[in-house]
């Protein structure tokens, strides 16, 4: 008869080999095949049978060594202090248990100090310096043994080959995190994708891979930073007493590290210190899987020692997963504005980046081979801030026999129509055009958005049930709407249905740059809708312009004219154009444009804070009527930033790079010098 003991080895057994299997794909592949959150319950789950069954312990089980094996290729050396991980909480509830530990054991937690310190998601080393001098790169490797990567390690470029300041040891080894940023992967992936060469998952994996290559040529083309946040060996006096007076030191040599390090007096601070960062972890220019707190005095972090092979002193407060894994059940196609049809993921519901998510993005049929999808796979899904979530891997060793291969239909699933795909282009299109309700409904959202035809209350589910109802067949149609119609509509009272045809009514007074982007035509965004306004001054000479006048328009490429042209050639598009105007839809001409050349002609413009007198929105729009190229981000190209109240990086950044900054006041007089006045429009 088998026994608790019986089921608890066998359950033993089965978590060490997964973990094996994890740990080489991880460390020495550098391509895991689940996420780290998986990774974490296995060993947990082995750590707690381990604990209520201690019989089980082997020496070689994962559980008794920080890491795997070194590879090979590089020469393996031993660490002069072993390289400890970090116990790791998951929630309040664990982090309070670590700081009562602390408080037992110290009988008292009041007079305790913390480090606190973002948790860097990168590859741990250690660096040695001799009399100041760089002479050692190693990686972490299994915390005893490491890899000796010295050369790589000299290319990243924050790394100081030579240690300056006072009194630094004759011997020092220094512990960081290598990383890649996040912008640096992107690029990194980008690149790769083009060239058909291997995709990075994440960027620590990206950072891995890097410091991995044999040739440190290749290693130096990436940019790889390190951050500090210990010291190892020592030979030679260390004037610092904590960790904070220690981080302090390292700086004053040279190294970097991490700005965000604070240093709190209780257990409350250090909660609001994880929420703090938390908040600002999208921001943040690298990955971080956490935050780390460090009881702050050598003597304190003495008198507590370690447990087998992590400091009783620290711990790492893990923030939620961001890839977890679950089921790909099935994959749907929907029809976009312009008749893209896009597959979306519907999964098994997972918790993952603070919300349960069960659709996620695929884009388009080459991202479904690049990933090999198949229906029925355990997929990994990301999920970062308010980012729409993303199947980023397939596990493969868990795909049943029946995975069934995706197939994009040869039909609309909406209309029927002919699904097509033209050549150079990945997504495919439904050929159905307004004849699809998909791309009806999307045509008369976008058109009565807020930045086109700006019509209030017209919400997606209302363009749904009008056109569901055959009430609206195209954009003009809403003109025709009548209050007693949209009154007999679910949810729709007298009153809703009047408010709302008068809305519809006051949008026949728009601007030609609203009713130009409200077209929808591809390619040509709010922006170039009001150059092209700006540029042309009337509709009719748009519609009249040649591919030659359009490229010369600023940011009007040679794809974006030729979508113009072709959009003004098509019948049923100048019939919607005419039953528009006979709606009623009108605007001012837009002068000065026969000169092409407006008051702010040339400038690129920013505006970041908020605005007391109009709306961001607002300040755009007449800074873009007046010619300025409105930009989202500050950069050398920038002709002046328009600051509002609690204005933040990009105030920094402008103020970095010297740019002209206008407060409100100014930006109002600027405004009034070419006869604007707030609450008045162009
Ligand atoms: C990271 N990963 O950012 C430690 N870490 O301290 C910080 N890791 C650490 N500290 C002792 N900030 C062992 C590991």
């Amino acid at each position: 008869m088998s026994t608790d003991l019986d089921h608890a080895r066998e359950s033993v057994q089965h978590l060490r080999r997964a973990i094996e299997e994890h740990n080489y794909r991880y460390y020495i592949l550098d391509e895991p095949s689940v996420p780290d959150a998986e990774y974490d319950r296995l060993l947990r789950s082995l750590q707690e049978l381990e604990a209520t069954y201690p019989q089980l312990i082997r020496p070689d089980s994962p559980t008794q060594r920080v890491g795997a094996k070194p590879s090979e290729s590089f020469v393996s050396v031993e660490h002069k202090l072993p390289m400890l991980s970090l116990d790791n909480a998951f929630g309040e509830e664990e982090f309070s248990d670590f700081a009562r530990r602390i408080g037992d054991r110290l009988k008292t937690v009041e007079a305790v100090d913390f480090c606190c310190e973002p948790k860097l998601d990168g590859i741990a080393i250690s660096l040695t310096y001799e009399q100041g001098l760089l002479v050692r790169g190693v990686t972490r490797g299994d915390g005893f043994f490491g890899e000796d990567i010295t050369p790589n390690v000299k290319t990243v470029k924050n790394i100081p080959l030579r240690l300056r300041g006072e009194d630094i040891p004759q011997e020092l080894e220094v512990r960081g995190e290598i990383y890649l940023p996040k912008k640096a992967f992107e690029t990194l992936n980008r690149d790769a994708a083009e060239k058909n060469e291997k995709v990075f998952v994440n960027p620590r994996n990206a950072a891995a891979g890097s410091l991995r290559q044999l040739d440190p040529r290749i290693t130096a083309t990436r940019a790889l930073e390190m951050c500090c946040y210990s010291v190892g060996h020592v030979e030679g006096k260390l004037a610092a007493d904590s960790q904070w007076q220690m981080l302090q030191l390292l700086k004053t040599w040279g190294l970097r590290i991490n700005p965000l390090t604070r240093r709190v007096s209780s257990v409350d601070a250090c909660i609001a210190y994880y929420q703090d960062i938390l908040r600002r972890r999208e921001q943040l220019a690298y990955e971080i899987d956490g935050v780390v707190f460090k009881v702050d005095t050598f003597d304190l972090q003495e008198r507590l020692g370690f447990v087998s092979r992590a400091p009783r002193w620290a711990i790492a407060y893990k923030f939620p997963a961001q890839e977890e894994m679950t089921v790909l059940e099935n994959v749907e196609f929907q029809v976009g504005r312009t008749g893209a049809v896009t597959p979306v993921a519907r999964l098994k519901p997972v918790f993952v980046g603070g919300v349960t998510v069960s659709n996620a993005t695929l884009h388009n049929m080459d991202e479904i081979q690049r990933l090999d999808l198949r229906i029925g796979d355990t997929v990994i899904v990301h999920r970062a801030g308010d980012v729409i979530p993303k199947v980023v891997k397939v596990v493969a060793e868990q795909r049943p026999p029946d995975a069934e291969v995706v197939q994009i239909p040869t039909e609309c699933p909406v209309c029927g129509s002919d699904v097509l795909q033209l050549e150079n282009e990945a997504v495919a299109r439904c050929s159905g055009g307004l004849f699809c309700a998909a791309q009806r409904k999307q045509a008369l959202i976008h058109f009565a958005s807020r930045k086109a035809m700006d019509i209030e209350g017209l919400g997606d589910k209302l363009v749904e049930m009008l056109v569901d109802l055959q009430m609206v067949d195209s954009p003009a149609g809403l003109y025709r709407l009548t209050a007693d119609q949209i009154a007999g509509l679910e949810r729709m009272g007298q009153k809703s249905a009047a408010n709302l045809v008068k809305a519809i009514e006051d949008s026949k007074n728009t601007t030609l740059a609203r009713f130009i982007y409200a077209l929808g035509i591809r390619e040509v965004g709010e922006a170039t809708a009001k150059t092209l306004a700006n540029q042309f001054g009337t509709l009719e000479k748009l519609m009249e312009a040649d591919l030659e006048a359009l490229e010369a328009v600023p940011d009007v490429g040679p794809i974006s004219a030729g979508h113009i042209k072709s959009f003004f050639e098509q019948s049923h598009n100048l019939e919607t154009i005419q039953a528009f105007r006979e709606a009623g839809i009108q605007w001012p001409d837009v002068s000065g444009q026969d000169t092409g050349v407006l008051p702010l002609t040339g400038q690129t413009v920013v505006v970041t804070g908020t605005l007391q007198s109009m709306t961001r929105d607002q300040a755009k729009e007449i800074l873009a009527e007046l010619g300025a190229k409105v930009a989202g981000s500050v950069s050398a190209k920038t002709s002046f930033l328009v600051a509002g109240e609690k204005a933040g990086s990009k105030l920094a950044k402008a103020e970095k790079l010297g740019i002209n900054i206008l407060d409100e006041g100014q930006l109002t007089e600027l405004l009034a010098s070419f006869g604007h006045y707030p609450g008045t429009t162009v």
